[in-house]
């Protein structure tokens, strides 16, 4: 049995319900040919590593890179081995004046810094004089623009197909030389993505927090890259658990690295209340003060939620905040009877069974209690997103239930925000620009392809591809097994534009994997429930569909074994993926916390949650 140092025992897990086969290499057709990559440089010492480790230190160097190790794959790549790029001590990086786009660039500075211990100081300077050593960043369009500090120096090179690319809201192009480096994009979200790419290409140690011995070198070549779908992200449940302000953070430290751009919050739950409502206070005070198996619980000030919000746009995240309704409210009506059939409170729960609790929905104090809080979370939100939830609500009549979420998508809408909802909302009727998220495990959904045709659209989460509380074997230690036995081969083994019947790719707005975390009670936990299945979702979101290969997508994600243990992120050691021995990770330093001891460090009781009579794909109407 695989452990987790604060492994407990389990009831035994069900039998796997039964993996699809496989799905074939895909191609999308009409898609333009992609030149082929170099193959593989053999580990020539072309950049001698000194490892950085405690003297005497035996550890293999890291082979030198390679411009197509990322993920998640880029579109296009054009290595030039003659071309790579070592950073040398003094190395700079100029940036233009768009605020947004220096922004990245102290961003991209602030992680050079602390493996490397050079200054990088970021300058708006024209080119030095030898003008070598440098990094551009520009928020400007391809290559020569008043903004671009680097215009000039680099003639466009590249195939054809590298020229026509448009890079969009999000996409980036690279440009790796022996005297530097640039980065361009149409968007600050470009650089920033290009930044993560950047991050990668570079030797693992780069995660150490204190200075290693470099070379610190960048493998040579063009690289041009965007996303596929708009929307990437994942989901938290801070309800089930609460989990404090720096926990969250450190979540999104993990979607930007992996150029997911959404973090859904799902706020609100049966157990916890988790945001502060001016209007309604009891709602945090009282309901917030609970969580699953007893624990204090907590919630988030608005300061607080304005930071988690504020750290996410700097990463380019946008966070989707949930208040889910009119089910999973027991924790809303323990701090307001008013809300409760018959007025009457329920006492606090802290289990972890589903679908008993709801507002009163023929009560006009329920719609007075949703504007209040849909509009102060609203107001706290920068990004255009609001979910209203509308699952499981098992105990509302199916008319009743839809005629409550019309009435809460206009409230939510009147908002100004884009009304997000599970989709057990779509027999309701339709709201413009409304957006699904599809949870279901059958690709045959009728009622939500219904629902698309009248002009939703979706983001994808099947829970057994996607949701990450699901246990990755029998024997892990924490997590479900409702949906699936999800291990990454699974995660990653299914397509979104072609994955629900009678939708099309266009109505896919992306894909995103939820944490539910019922069994999930510390930082170490949730890391290791996302990692390494997280990366696994974040490239069915972002790489072009002929890009997904499983086998090279393994390889590729077993190095990131290296860059999370120098970085203190827990994860699991799937057995599918053929990571490097331990003693041959890079150079870290020597007094680094690795993920597991920071596992045990903040173990804590964790409850049993089995779910064997749930129907997993109930995308009929709640009764
Ligand atoms: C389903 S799918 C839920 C959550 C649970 C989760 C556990 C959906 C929208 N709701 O309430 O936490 O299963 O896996």
């Amino acid at each position: 049995m695989e452990t987790l140092p604060h492994a407990r025992s389990r009831k035994p897990a069900p039998s796997h319900p039964g993996r699809t086969p496989a799905l074939p290499p895909l191609h999308a057709p009409g898609a333009a040919a992609v030149p082929p990559l170099a193959p593989r440089t053999p580990a020539t010492g072309r950049h001698p590593v000194v490892p950085a480790g405690p003297p005497g230190d035996r550890r293999t160097p890291p082979a030198p890179g390679r411009l197509d190790d990322v993920v998640p794959a880029p579109e296009h790549v054009e290595p030039d081995p003659a071309a790579d790029f070592t950073l040398p001590a003094d190395v700079v990086l100029r940036v233009g004046p768009d605020p947004a786009a220096r922004d990245v660039a102290e961003h991209f500075a602030a992680l050079l810094r602390p493996a490397t211990g050079y200054p990088v100081p970021v300058t708006e300077a024209a080119p030095a004089p030898d003008g070598v050593l440098t990094l551009a960043l520009t928020a400007a369009g391809p290559d020569t623009t008043p903004d671009d500090p680097g215009a000039g120096r680099h003639p466009v090179r590249g195939s054809d197909r590298a020229g026509d690319l448009a890079l969009g809201a999000e996409g980036y192009r690279l440009d790796v030389r022996p005297d530097g480096v640039r980065l361009t994009a149409a968007a600050p979200a470009g650089l920033f993505h290009g930044v993560q790419t950047l991050r990668q290409l570079l030797p693992a140690a780069i995660e150490s927090p204190t200075p290693v011995t470099g070379p610190w070198t960048v493998p040579g070549g063009l690289l041009v890259d965007r996303p596929r779908f708009p929307y990437r992200g994942a989901m938290l449940d801070v309800a089930r658990h609460f989990f404090a302000v720096a926990d969250v953070l450190r979540v999104i430290d993990l979607l930007a690295r992996y150029k997911l751009n959404h973090l859904h919050l799902h706020l609100t739950d049966d157990q916890g209340w988790r945001i502060a409502v001016d209007a309604w206070p009891r709602l945090a005070t009282v309901g917030g003060a609970t969580e699953v198996d007893g624990g204090p619980g907590g919630h988030y000030s608005a300061a607080d939620y304005r930071r988690i919000v504020s750290y996410a746009a700097r990463r380019h995240v946008t966070v989707v905040p949930e208040i889910d309704l009119p089910g999973h409210t027991n924790a809303a009506l323990t701090a307001y009877p008013e809300l409760a059939p018959g007025g009457v409170a329920p006492p606090p729960y802290t289990g972890t069974e589903v679908g008993f609790s709801h507002v009163e929905p023929t009560d006009e104090r329920t719609y007075a209690f949703v504007a209040d809080v849909l509009r102060e979370v609203a107001a706290l939100t920068p990004g255009p997103y609001l979910h209203i939830g509308g699952d499981e609500a098992f105990k509302v009549p199916a008319d009743v239930y839809a005629r409550f979420v019309e009435r809460v998508q206009q409230i939510a809408a009147g908002t100004g925000k884009t009304v997000v909802g599970w989709h057990q909302i779509a027999p309701a009727g339709h709201l413009d620009g409304r957006i699904l998220q599809w949870w279901g495990t059958k690709p045959n959904d009728p009622v939500t392809a219904e629902a698309v045709r009248r002009g939703a659209r979706l983001i994808l989460s099947p829970a057994n591809h996607t949701y990450l509380d699901m246990k990755y074997a029998p024997d892990t230690a924490i997590g479900h097994d409702w949906a699936a036995l999800i291990d990454v081969a699974r995660a990653y083994d299914w397509d979104p534009g072609t994955h629900l019947a009678g939708v099309p790719a266009e109505a896919v707005l992306g894909v995103e994997a939820p944490l539910w975390t019922e069994s999930v009670t510390s930082l170490a936990e949730i890391e290791f429930m996302l990692l390494p299945r997280l990366p696994a979702v974040a490239e069915l979101g972002w790489s072009p569909p002929q890009a997904h290969d499983w086998p090279a997508f393994r390889t590729r994600l077993a190095g990131h074994a290296a860059r999370w243990r120098t970085a203190g992120i827990t994860f699991h050691r799937s057995p599918e993926i053929p990571w490097p021995a331990e003693h041959d990770t890079p150079p870290t330093t020597a007094d680094l916390t690795t993920g597991d001891s920071a596992t045990a460090d903040r173990a804590t009781a964790v409850p049993t949650q089995t779910r064997p009579d749930r129907a997993a794909d109930t995308n009929a109407s709640p009764t």
